[in-house]
């Protein structure tokens, strides 16, 4: 039976107060606003399906926006974010004001991709209140353009984009799938390369440096730094759907000697309520729940639907060491760079050149944003030198891409949201290696990785066995580098729209005059900078301060802040 698409549309009219915009990661606004935008989001999706005779993927979330908020997060066939030639086309659909000029935009699309009927789209959303209703919209707009809509299911971002992107491959895709990948390959990494057996191959060809800094996990045990030895990491899972799923992978990681203990896990507290990593990474504070929490213990961080990672130790006081996305990529690519090199266990010292010697047919790249710390780039410069650094505007979608043009494009934001990606000639190379060798060592970490999306679970079983496999204490790791203070700020703008930046967000060309007003303040501040942006997922612009003392980088972040119209 034809559907009635135009009477459809006006089933889920747009509210006067909504304002859809594409931003970083989808659409997001109050809940209250989104039922127009996600059915025509699904319609979208399912004719995107239908052209590409894949299945697409909507995952309704707000990530770590609070819980009155939520979105859409649009999932390509490929696993990836929707790509960026459609975001236009996504844009025009939501903001049509009637339900007719909405259907002449779906026409358009129709037309344009030579596409009648709808495909299959999967649906997943978080723990929010407003994902039952947003859900059937979702499904509505599906069924509107004759799509199939799956039964939308309580998942991890990561999850839903690591399934579409599995399912379009052939290969094996349920959630049971998703953890037996990321736990299968970890239980295999620790077995082959971090076990006592292992242990005795790899000691007599690359023993610790002599007098040289021993690690405290490693300090008079040589051979025990290729152990894997038994973790607690207590991580705070923003009270969001995170907190069910590191459940389910904890009774397996139990097994191995690593301990998740849960806090946060939403019996009692709001989502990302004073907790979760956007609020530790931009208060760099210890989230609420971790009264218990011994001062100086391993923690961690993930946001409201499980795509972002940070650790840190907290103090005695409320503040925290915060080992941030950037430290992350720079422990993957200190792990990476040592087994293309053939020595994973060298401790570090300044005398080890992380980037000489590797294997250079590897390209290897690390990718950043403004956001990354100014300390953390120097590093990669500086001590991994095989490892070319890129910068690219805030969002994954703009990470991912630059990432996936290196053989190993490791991203992250700082704010903890990235992964490894393995191109396939990279991929296709590694099958070949034997039990035990460099080659399957970096296989198993590709499935270790979520390759669709930045995946906190993925990257929290990524740090753990690069620890492992080093034999460093998060001592070791945080005597990297000194991270440089810094200070970021959110400014409520009536419209963030006239802020408009170039150099990756670096600098901005409108409003016009500010920039050179941020330009005169940052000259006079001891290794000052600085910038504005709109945030793509809040109504605000962010201000981020970098200089020699928190002192004055607080005092930039402010000034900067007071000059925003
Ligand atoms: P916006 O609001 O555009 O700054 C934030 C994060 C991004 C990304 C998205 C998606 C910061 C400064 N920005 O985007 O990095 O993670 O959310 O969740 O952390
Ligand atoms: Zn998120």
């Amino acid at each position: 039976m034809a559907v009635d698409l135009l009477g459809q549309l006006r089933l889920y009219p747009l509210h006067e107060d909504a304002k859809p915009s594409y931003g970083t990661a989808g659409f997001r606004s109050r809940a209250e606003l989104l039922p127009s935008t996600v059915f025509r989001c699904g319609a979208l999706m399912a004719l995107r399906a239908g052209a590409l005779r894949q299945v697409t993927g909507i995952v309704i979330t707000a990530s770590h926006n609070p819980e009155q908020d939520n979105g859409v997060k649009l999932v390509d066939p490929s696993g990836n974010m929707l790509d960026s030639t459609w975001e236009g086309m996504a844009d025009a659909l939501c903001q049509a004001k009637t339900g007719h000029r909405a259907m002449q935009e779906l026409t358009r699309i129709k037309q344009t991709w030579n596409v009648t009927t709808g495909g299959t789209v999967m649906l997943a959303h978080d723990t929010r209140s407003s994902a039952n209703s947003l859900c059937q919209a979702a499904s509505a707009g599906v069924a509107a353009v004759a799509g199939t809509a799956e039964a939308p299911l309580l998942l991890a971002t990561p999850q839903l984009h690591w399934m579409v992107a599995q399912r379009n491959q052939g290969q094996p895709y349920s959630e049971a799938d998703y953890f037996d990948s990321l736990l299968g390959a970890f239980e295999q990494l620790v077995s082959t390369f971090c076990s006592s057996a292992s242990a005795q191959f790899w000691r007599p060809a690359f023993p610790p440096s002599p007098g040289k800094r021993q690690s405290p996990d490693s300090a008079d045990f040589p051979l025990l730094t290729h152990l894997f030895v038994p973790q607690e990491v207590s991580v705070d899972a923003a009270n969001g759907v995170g907190a069910s799923k590191l459940a389910v992978a904890s009774k397996r990681l139990n097994l191995l000697g690593l301990s998740i203990k849960l806090l946060n896990d939403g019996k009692a507290g709001g989502l990302n309520s004073n907790c979760g990593a956007d609020y530790v990474q931009k208060e760099q504070a210890c989230p609420s729940g971790f009264r218990s929490v011994i001062p100086g213990s391993r923690c961690a961080s993930i946001d409201g639907d499980a795509d972002r990672l940070l650790y840190f130790v907290p103090h005695k006081t409320r503040g925290i060491e915060l080992l941030d996305g950037d430290r992350i990529a720079v422990l993957a690519a200190t792990l990476l760079n040592r087994i293309l090199q053939g020595r994973p266990a060298a401790l570090p010292d300044s005398s080890f050149q992380e980037g000489a010697a590797g294997n250079e047919q590897v390209q290897m790249g690390i990718v950043q944003t403004a956001y990354a710390n100014g300390a953390s780039t120097a590093y990669v410069h500086d001590c991994l030198t095989s490892c070319k650094v890129v910068s690219t505007p805030t969002g994954v979608k703009h990470l991912h891409h630059a990432a996936a043009a290196f053989n190993i494009g490791i991203y992250y934001e700082a704010n903890g949201h990235g992964t490894i990606l393995f191109s396939p000639d990279m991929l296709a190379m590694l099958r070949q290696g034997q039990q035990g060798s460099w080659q399957q060592e970096l296989s198993l970490l590709s499935k270790l990785m979520n390759q669709a999306v930045g995946d906190a679970l993925s990257g929290l079983l990524l740090v753990e066995y690069a620890l492992g496999r080093l034999g460093w204490g998060l001592q070791d790791w945080i005597d990297l580098y000194q991270d440089l203070p810094s200070r970021q700020l959110k400014v409520p703008v009536p419209d963030r729209s006239v802020f408009t930046t170039t150099h990756a967000e670096m600098r901005l060309l409108t409003p016009n005059a500010l920039q050179g007003l941020i330009d005169s303040s940052v000259a006079v501040v001891e290794k000052g900078r600085c910038f504005v942006r709109p945030s793509g997922t809040e109504n605000v612009v962010r201000v981020y301060a970098e200089a020699a003392s928190q002192t004055e980088a607080d005092k930039l972040a402010n000034t900067i802040a007071q000059l925003i119209p």
